[in-house]
C-alpha cells in the first residue's frame, strides 16, 4: 500500500473482479462504509425498496445520478459488516460483461467517493479485520494458480487454516517454556525449578523442534504438487521428441515431420501426471549446425536442460546408438534423467538389444510415440524420480518459500534454545532471547507478527478485485 495514511486504508475501494472480456456476467465489487450510499445513488430498483437487507438479492438498473443516463440492468446485493468477505460494508453489482459496460459503472462507483482498489487489497482488509489469518490469504492465491488436483486440495487445506492449527500448539509449547525461562530471569534467588533444564530442553525437542522439521520436510514435496516440475525432452534430431510431447499432451501441439531439424524452438505446456503439474519442454534436435535459427534453438535447448527437474534423454530404438547419444549422455548423465528408447514399433529385436547394453545398468523405458505404447510407465518413472519414493502421498500441507524460511528460523532459534538449555551452566536471559525469537518468527506465518513491507509483497500477487 502506498501512502500510509489512515484516511487511504479507510477509503471505500472499488473494482472489477471478473476478467474483463465479453462474458455472461461481469462484477464490481465495491468495499467500504460508502457502499451503501454508493448503492442507493447509482442503483435504480425495479420495485421500490425501502432499506437494502444484507445479503439479498436486487434487480434493477445503474443509472447515472447526473445524466440520468441508463447504462446497464444488473442484480445487486449488499452485505453488510461483518459478515462480508472484507468484514465491512461490501456491495457487488451483477453486470453484463463486457469492457465498456463495467468501466461505466466502475467510473460512477469512482465519482461517487470509491477509490480504485490496488492488486489484493480486498483480501489484504480480511486479513487486517480478522476473517483470515496470512497463511490463508495466501491460500488464496494457490488456490487461484492451482494446476492439479493435489494443488488445489493442499491450497483448501490451507485456506481451511491447517497450516495456523498445526503450528498453534508449537507457539503454546514455546510460550509456556518461556514462562519458565521468565521466572527464573525475574527471581534469580528463588530456587524454585518447576521443570529441570534439561526437561525443558527435552520437551522442545519433542513438542517443538520435531514438529518443525516435519513441517519444513512438506515443504520440498508440496511445492513439487503447488508449482510443478520441468521435464525437458532432449536428443538427436528425429527421433521423436515432439511426437512424444504431443502424445503426453493428447494433441497435436508441436510440429512433427520426417525432416531432421523440424523443432527450432522452445516448446512449453503443461500436463498433469499424477496429479503433478508438470511442464513438459519439447526441444530443437541437438547437433552440430550450421543454421543459425537451429544453433540458437540448440542453445536454448541447453540452457533448458539446465534448468530441469528431469531430463529425457529420447533416442531412436530404430537405429543403432550413434556417438552423439553418448555425447548427449554425457551431458545429463549427472541431472536427474530418465533413457527412453523411442519408436519400438517398427525396431527391432536386435537393435533393442543394444540399446539395452549401451545403457546398462540405467532405467531404460520402452516406448512408441506413434502408437502410444510405454507412455504409462514413462509417467510413473517421472513421478517416483521426482517425489523420490514409491509410497510417498502429497503432504497435508505445503508451506510456500516464504513460511518456510519464518519455519526455518524459529527452528534455529529453538535449537539455539536448547543447546543453551543444555549447558552446564544456564543463562536464562539468554534462552529467553532465542524463544521470543521462535515465537515471533512462527508468528510472521499466519500474520501476528508482519511488517508493511511483507504485506505489500504477498498481495501484489492477487489480482485486481481480489
Ligand atoms: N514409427 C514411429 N515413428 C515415430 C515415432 N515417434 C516419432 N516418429 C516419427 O519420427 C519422425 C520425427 O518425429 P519428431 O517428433 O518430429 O522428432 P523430433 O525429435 O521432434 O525431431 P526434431 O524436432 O527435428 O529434432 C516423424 O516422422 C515421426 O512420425 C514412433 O514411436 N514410431
Ligand atoms: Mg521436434
Amino acid at each position: 500500500m502506498k501512502p500510509a495514511d489512515l484516511e487511504y486504508a479507510e477509503a471505500t475501494i472499488a473494482a472489477i473482479a471478473t476478467p474483463v472480456g465479453p462474458g455472461a456476467i461481469g462484477v464490481i465489487k465495491v468495499s467500504g462504509q460508502l457502499s451503501e450510499r454508493i448503492l442507493k445513488r447509482l442503483f435504480e430498483p425495479k420495485r421500490p425498496v425501502e432499506e437494502f437487507q444484507s445479503h439479498r438479492l436486487y434487480y434493477g438498473f445503474i443509472k447515472d445520478p447526473e445524466s440520468g443516463e441508463l447504462v446497464d440492468e444488473v442484480l445487486v446485493t449488499l452485505m453488510r459488516k461483518p459478515h462480508s468477505y472484507t468484514r465491512e460494508d461490501v456491495l457487488e453489482i451483477y453486470g453484463h460483461s463486457g469492457y465498456l459496460v463495467l468501466t461505466k459503472i466502475l467510473e460512477l462507483v469512482l465519482r461517487e467517493g470509491a477509490r480504485l482498489a490496488e492488486p489484493g487489497e480486498f483480501t489484504r482488509r480480511a486479513f487486517l479485520n480478522g476473517r483470515i489469518d496470512l497463511s490463508q490469504a495466501e491460500a488464496l492465491l494457490d488456490l487461484i494458480n492451482a494446476r492439479s488436483e493435489e494443488g488445489l486440495r493442499l491450497a483448501l487445506n490451507q485456506l481451511k487454516g491447517v497450516l495456523a492449527e498445526k503450528i498453534a500448539p508449537l507457539r503454546e509449547t514455546l510460550l509456556s517454556a518461556l514462562a519458565v525461562v521468565e521466572v527464573a530471569v525475574d527471581f534469580p534467588d528463588e530456587d524454585v525449578e518447576l521443570l529441570s533444564h534439561y526437561q525443558l530442553a527435552e520437551q522442545l525437542e519433542r513438542d517443538v523442534l520435531s514438529p518443525l522439521e516435519a513441517l519444513l520436510a512438506s515443504y520440498q514435496s508440496g511445492r513439487l504438487y503447488r508449482e510443478g516440475i520441468a521435464v525437458v525432452i532432449a536428443g538427436r534430431p528425429n527421433v521423436g521428441k515432439s511426437s512424444l510431447l504431443n502424445a503426453l499432451l493428447l494433441e497435436e501441439r508441436a510440429i512433427v515431420t520426417p525432416i531432421p531439424g523440424t523443432t527450432r524452438d522452445v516448446i512449453e505446456e503443461f500436463a498433469n501426471i499424477r496429479g503433478l503439474p508438470v511442464r513438459l519442454i519439447d526441444t530443437a534436435g541437438l547437433r552440430e549446425t550450421e543454421d543459425l535459427v537451429e544453433e540458437i534453438g540448440v542453445r536454448r535447448a541447453r540452457e533448458k536442460i539446465a534448468e530441469a527437474d528431469v531430463v529425457i534423454l529420447l533416442v531412436d530404438g530404430s537405429q543403432e546408438p550413434q556417438e552423439e547419444d553418448f555425447r548427449l549422455y554425457q551431458e545429463i548423465k549427472d541431472r536427474p534423467h530418465l533413457i527412453v528408447v523411442n519408436k519400438i514399433d517398427i525396431a527391432s529385436e536386435e537393435t533393442l538389444n543394444l540399446w539395452k547394453e549401451a545403457f546398462a545398468g540405467e532405467k531404460i523405458i520402452f516406448i512408441s510415440a506413434k502408437e502410444r505404447e510405454g507412455l504409462e510407465a514413462l509417467a510413473e518413472s517421472i513421478f517416483y524420480l521426482v517425489t523420490g519414493s514409491r509410497r510417498e502421498e502429497a503432504p497435508q500441507v505445503a508451506p510456500n518459500l516464504r513460511q518456510k524460511m519464518a519455519l526455518e528460523k524459529a527452528k534455529e532459534a529453538v535449537e539455539r534454545a536448547i543447546a543453551n538449555l543444555k549447558q552446564p551452566t544456564v543463562y536464562p536471559e539468554l534462552v529467553a532471547v532465542d524463544l521470543r525469537d521462535a515465537l515471533s518468527s512462527l508468528g510472521e506465518i499466519t500474520g501476528e507478527a508482519t511488517t508493511e513491507d511483507l504485506l505489500d509483497r504477498i498481495f501484489s500477487n492477487f489480482c485486481l478485485g481480489k
